[in-house]
This record gives C-alpha cells, structure tokens and sequence, in this order.
C-alpha cells in the first residue's frame, strides 16, 4: 500500500489540490475513487461515520491520520515535505489568507457555478447561474491583478497557495462556457508555471473517474 491515500476523484477541484501537491512532492501515493456523482457516496452515512463527518472529499490517509480540508491537506504535506512551504509567520499567514479567499471566493463560486452547469440534474438555475459566474468573475479579476506584480502569489517562487488557487482552473473552457485563461493574461502565464513545474498533471489524468458517471 501506498504510503498516502487520497479520497478523491477527477471532476473534484478541491481534490485536485491534494492530488497535485503530492504529485509534485514526488510522494508515495494512491487514489482512492469517491463515487461521487452516482453514487452519492459522501452523503452515505458509511462515508460520513468512516471517512469524513463533513461528508466532503478530499481526505488524505497517511498512517493513523485523516485529514480533510484541502488547505488543512496542503499545509500538511508542505510541513512534511519542506516543499511549496511558506517561509516565516508573514508569508505562512498570507499564505492562508489566499487559502481562504479561494475556497470561499474563488473556488467557492467557480465550483459550484461548474458543478451545476455540468454535472447537477436538473442543472442550475439561470438565476443562480448569473450569480455565481459573476462572483467568480470578480474574484477571478483580483487574482488577475495579484499576479501582475510577481510570477506567484507570494513571490518568486511557488507554494501552497498557488496549488490551492489553481484548482479548478486547469478544467477545460468549454466546462465553464468561458475560457478563463483567454480572458486573463496573468492568470494564464502563471498557469503555464505551474504546468511547467516537474509532476504536474492534469486533473482528468491524475485522479480517477473520468469521463464521470452521471
Ligand atoms: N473546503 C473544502 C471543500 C471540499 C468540497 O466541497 N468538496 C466537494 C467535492 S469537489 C464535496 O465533497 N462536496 C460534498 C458536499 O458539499 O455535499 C476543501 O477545500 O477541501
């Protein structure tokens, strides 16, 4: 068995980030498929009581731990690893700082806009569809602007944050009906980084249940 096992599975954004940091860490490690879509598995009273109480994936298995959370996960593995770890209180907490912001704002929105355009029966409301595009739009435009002023979110060099921060953003264009990386020249740089740091993968490559079972 793997040294590490992650729940997750190729649609989920939030598991990528888990996925993609241990790729890049060259570490140890195995998919475990969360039959997500069809299955409904993390609204099983088993998941809920054997894998996670929050009924969510990622969870990460390494030893007697059982983390979720992927900003909990990332921060794990970069304590770990020593690898995309912020250096010193100021940049640890502006590090969390972009964490949060994208799991409430920018991930936050953009996923479930994904989600519902994709992957819901029925899909979701045109209503609530303008709502979230939008949101994710203007935080999508503050990230645009961050990245003007240096290669990553912190500085030079990447960490935790820019795994967190790219989660969803290496899904196809055609998944969001607007191609986010067209429309915002330092987001779409910084991406190229990061695809170009050694053991990036895709999403659909890295982690299983592609193409999804609806
Ligand atoms: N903030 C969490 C979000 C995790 C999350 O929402 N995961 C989705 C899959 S992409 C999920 O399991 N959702 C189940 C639900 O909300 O009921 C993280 O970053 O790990």
């Amino acid at each position: 068995m793997a040294e590490y096992r992650l729940y997750c599975f190729a649609q989920s954004g939030n598991a990528y980030r888990a996925a993609l940091m241990l790729n890049l860490i060259r570490a140890d490690w195995q998919p475990v498929y969360v039959d997500f879509f069809k299955g409904g598995e993390t609204r099983t009273p088993k998941y809920r009581a054997e894998v996670n109480e929050m009924g969510e994936a990622p969870v990460l298995v390494h030893g007697a731990k059982k983390l979720s959370q992927s900003g909990v996960i990332l921060t794990y593995l970069a304590e770990r690893s020593g690898q995309f770890k912020p250096d010193g209180e100021d940049e640890r907490l502006e590090a969390l700082r972009w964490i949060i912001f994208d799991n409430q704002k920018l991930n936050g929105f953009l996923g479930p806009y994904r989600f519902l355009k994709n992957f819901a029966r029925p899909a979701g409301d045109p209503a609530v569809m303008a709502f979230l595009k939008a949101r994710a739009l203007g935080n999508l435009a503050i990230l645009d602007k961050r990245l003007a002023k240096a290669p990553f979110v912190l500085g030079d060099r990447p960490t935790i944050a820019d795994i967190s921060l790219c989660a969803y953003l290496y899904y196809p264009a055609e998944e969001f009906g607007f191609d986010i990386a067209a429309e915002h020249k330092n987001i779409a740089a910084w991406l190229d980084r990061i695809k170009a740091l050694p053991g990036w993968a895709h999403p659909y490559d890295l982690m299983p249940g592609y193409p999804p079972q609806l």
